[in-house]
């Protein structure tokens, strides 16, 4: 072969190579949906908290876990020196969703919303992607598309659920019956610690019944009641998982009213609040699994960073743990909610 020859067989060979790697090239990332296009940053530099007005349509009051909840957002806005619009949809969709339209009317930087339930948010999400309003969900999940919302940051619920499961399991050795005091129904919390429990309980121990008291103490006052007319406690059920504190509170007046010890049923509750705490102390709860609330500096700073069109991670999973008696006297003092 001629030296010519070779070296034009060699171009040849190279401008093959090149195009089959373009093709075979893996497609490149879709766009994160964290960097939807937020507001045009002014000329002269990076927005700062003082140029945020930040919207939070609280989805109600309806525990000590959403007071904190309230709390840390209004605090870190006052600290920040950002402008928060504030609401409180008492526990309704439709409240949550005029509010946010209300919002987008109004021009604000960021949404930041923790749904009430999973479904139905797909019209005001799109509503707030037309006006070019970055949306993060906080706390509950959405059953959206993820195309519809900048990012989540919440608690990992089914986790919470595996994680009560597991005491279950430990509490109850030998098998046994226990019944569910749920949340919300459609809440991504009620769901996923309904599914968590399920994924990781052990086939001996049977969930006898499931009944939601909406995440409130005056709604689990009365399921609870009802449970203790339809099964003897000790016999039909062994243990309660309930799926926050104060729903735990509202079924210990029940269970004190019906003569029922702390110790005589093994309950399993969510949050780790205050009341949570003091149940232990009691003796009524053998296990608090944590939901961290204080969710306000991270909800700061990633507003912050999507006003800059800066891309941020879609999903921010609390860091969370399970609380149990033997240091709950020990720890209550330091508990912030
Ligand atoms: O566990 C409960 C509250 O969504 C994680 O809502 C939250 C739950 C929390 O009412 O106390």
């Amino acid at each position: 072969m001629s030296k010519k020859m070779f070296y034009s067989l060699l171009a040849v060979l190279m401008l093959a190579s090149l195009v089959l790697s373009a093709c075979g090239a893996p497609a490149a990332p879709a766009q994160p949906a964290a960097t939807q296009a937020p507001a045009q940053a002014p000329a002269g530099g990076a927005k700062t908290f003082a140029d945020m007005t930040l919207c939070y349509p609280q989805l109600g009051a309806e525990s000590d876990w959403r007071t904190a909840n309230t709390a840390s957002i209004k605090e870190t806005a006052d600290k920040v020196g950002a402008k928060l619009i504030f609401s409180d949809a008492q526990q309704k969709q439709e409240n949550q969703i005029s509010a946010m339209r209300a919002c987008i009317q109004q021009g604000v930087s960021v949404i930041a919303l923790p749904p009430v339930v999973e479904d139905g948010w797909e019209a005001v999400l799109t509503e707030a992607k037309n006006a070019g309003i970055p949306v993060i969900i906080v706390d509950r999940s959405v059953s959206a598309d993820k195309s519809l919302y900048a990012a989540h940051i919440g608690s990992n619920m089914e986790l919470e659920g595996e994680r009560a499961a597991a005491e279950f399991n430990k509490l109850l050795p030998n098998g046994g019956a226990i019944l569910e005091l749920s949340g919300t129904t459609g809440s991504g919390a009620a769901v996923g610690r309904a599914k968590g429990l399920r994924n990781k309980l052990n086939s001996n121990i049977k969930i006898v019944d499931s009944q939601t008291g909406n995440f409130t103490r005056a709604e689990a006052l009365p399921v609870m009641q009802a449970f203790l007319q339809k099964y003897k406690a000790g016999t039909d059920f062994q243990g309660i998982f309930i799926h926050n504190d104060d729903m735990g509170i509202g079924a210990i007046e029940a269970l004190k009213s019906a003569g029922v010890k702390p110790g005589d049923l093994q309950i399993v509750s969510v949050d780790g609040t205050r009341g949570g705490f003091q149940a232990m102390v009691d003796g009524w709860f053998q296990a608090d699994v944590e939901c961290n609330p204080l969710l306000g500096p991270q909800v700061f700073d990633m507003a912050l960073k999507l006003m800059n069109g800066e891309s941020v991670e879609p999903e921010t999973l609390t860091d969370e743990t399970v609380y149990y008696p033997d240091n709950a006297a020990e720890l209550l003092p330091s508990r912030k909610y």
